[in-house]
Order: C-alpha cells, then structure tokens, then sequence
C-alpha cells in the first residue's frame, strides 16, 4: 500500500524596507535594525525548512511596513483560505499580494467591510476555530467568517481579547491537545478541553510559538518558558526575533502553514 504524506508549505513575506513605520498598539516606537531585522527573518524561514517546510516567500511592495506579518492577511483551512481584512487600514494593502499567491493554493473566501480580522486572533484546533475579539477583530468580522466555514464542518468560538495585541499574543498551540497560555490575558476556562502549558510570570509575551509537526519555532527572548516546554518534551526549535518584536511580531504571525497531499 502506498504510504501518503502531507507536503508542508510555509508562505512567508519579504521583510520591508519600511519596517520602521510599522502599526504599534501595545510598545512604543524604537529602531528596528532593518539589516539584523532580515538576518533573524532568514533565520526563520531557515527553521521552517529545517522542519520539512517549502518556504514561499511573498515578495513586498512599497509602502507594506508590516507586509513579513503575513499571518494577519488570511486563514488557510485544508478546504479554503479566506482573505481577512486586518483592522488597521494600513495594511489592507497587504492582501492583494497575497490573495495572488493564495489562489494558486485554495478557493478563496473573502471577509468584507464592516467586518475586520486579524489572523493573529485566530487560532485552529483541528475543526475548532478561536477567534478573538479584539481592537483588530470585530464581531461582524467573527461573524462573516462563522459563515464561511460552517460549510466545512468547523465551528468558531469568540474568546474575548482585551490586554494584548491578538489572541495568539495570548494563547498558542505547542502540541496535539496542548496550549501554551498567558492567563493574565485570556480566560482559561474557554480552553478546558486542553492541557494548558502556563508561560512563565517574568515572560509576559511568551504564549506565542509556531507548531510545525511535532516541533515548535519558538523565541529565543523567552528561556524560562522555554525550559516549562522541553520539560514537557516538546522539541523547541529556538529563533531570535528581537528586531521584530519591536514592531509587535511574534512567530506565529510570520508564514501561513498549509499542508497539501504529495502527488
Ligand atoms: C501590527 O501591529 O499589525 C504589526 N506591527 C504587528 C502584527 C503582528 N501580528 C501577529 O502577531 N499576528
């Protein structure tokens, strides 16, 4: 019998040159060293590769300060993407770019006005989709992408969002069945069903990590939570991001994870 395997793909954006002007909600502006910036995204995409990933980059445009924070533009499903509409209009300019490169993916949805998400307010687990509602995401948004994937057998459940940029600033996948969660900044009662890996106290930002596979990507900046996750077994892939943590980054908000059968 023939053994099939899922193909991973990770869809990154180039870093721009305009990184500097990037939208900031939670941290003042500081200079981003544009060239260390690119050194740790390379880095990056190096991890995912080193993970069994094919790294498609999106080439940016002028004028796309946050365009590497492609995770914000689209949710890709097995069945479809849907091409989000992030709250800041500054980087609605983003989605034309991906939207091209998607299609040659998935069908496409599209979430429209008044509706605004964020990708980094939502996270999936198998056929579950969180969606935080935040000063990105708004109800009309959850809304509209409730309908969407209904039709593919998945259901969306709203997690209120207050203290930090998304939801994934607060919560993240970082194995089957697992969540690494800040819960200063999201209820821990919306994720009984899940094993909750607590971040460490003097580690605020630290509940975001990529899973690919069994291994996690996940920020160098955050040792002690770091350790909590090897000590659970959890092979942690480390990356530094300082430069991007400037701008509000985090990991999960750099690729789009797709899986698609081997031919
Ligand atoms: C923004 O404020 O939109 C960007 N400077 C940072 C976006 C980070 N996105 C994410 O964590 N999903």
């Amino acid at each position: 019998m023939t053994q099939t395997s899922a193909k991973l793909t990770a869809i990154t954006r180039e870093l721009s040159p305009d990184i500097g002007n990037c939208e900031l909600t939670f941290l003042p502006r500081v200079r981003i060293d544009p060239a260390l910036a690119q050194q740790q995204h390379e880095r990056y995409q190096a991890a995912l590769s080193s993970l069994g990933c094919e790294v498609v980059q999106v080439p940016t445009e002028p004028g796309l300060a946050d365009s590497v924070f492609i995770e914000d533009t689209a949710l890709v499903l097995d069945e479809l993407a849907v091409i989000l509409r992030p709250g800041p209009r500054s980087r609605r300019a983003e989605l034309d770019g991906v939207e091209h490169v998607l299609r040659q993916y998935r069908p496409l949805a599209l979430i429209r006005p008044p509706g605004t998400v964020d990708g980094g307010d939502l996270l999936r687990v198998e056929k579950v989709i969180f969606a935080g509602l935040s000063s990105r995401t708004n109800a009309d948004g959850i809304e509209q992408l409730r309908k969407i994937v209904a039709d593919y057998g998945y259901s969306v459940k709203t997690v209120e969002t207050t203290q930090c940029l998304h939801l994934k600033s607060a919560v993240s996948a970082v194995a089957p069945g697992t969540l690494l969660i800040n819960p200063n900044w999201v209820s821990r009662s919306s994720f009984d069903a899940f094993d909750q890996v607590d971040i460490d106290e003097h580690e605020a930002h630290a509940a975001n990590a990529v899973l690919v596979g069994q291994s996690v990507i996940y920020p160098s900046s955050f040792p002690r939570t770091s350790d909590r996750l090897v000590n659970r077994g959890i092979d942690v892939i480390p990356v530094d991001l300082s430069e991007l943590q400037k701008a509000e980054g985090a990991v999960t908000c750099c690729s789009l994870l797709l899986s698609s059968p081997a031919v």
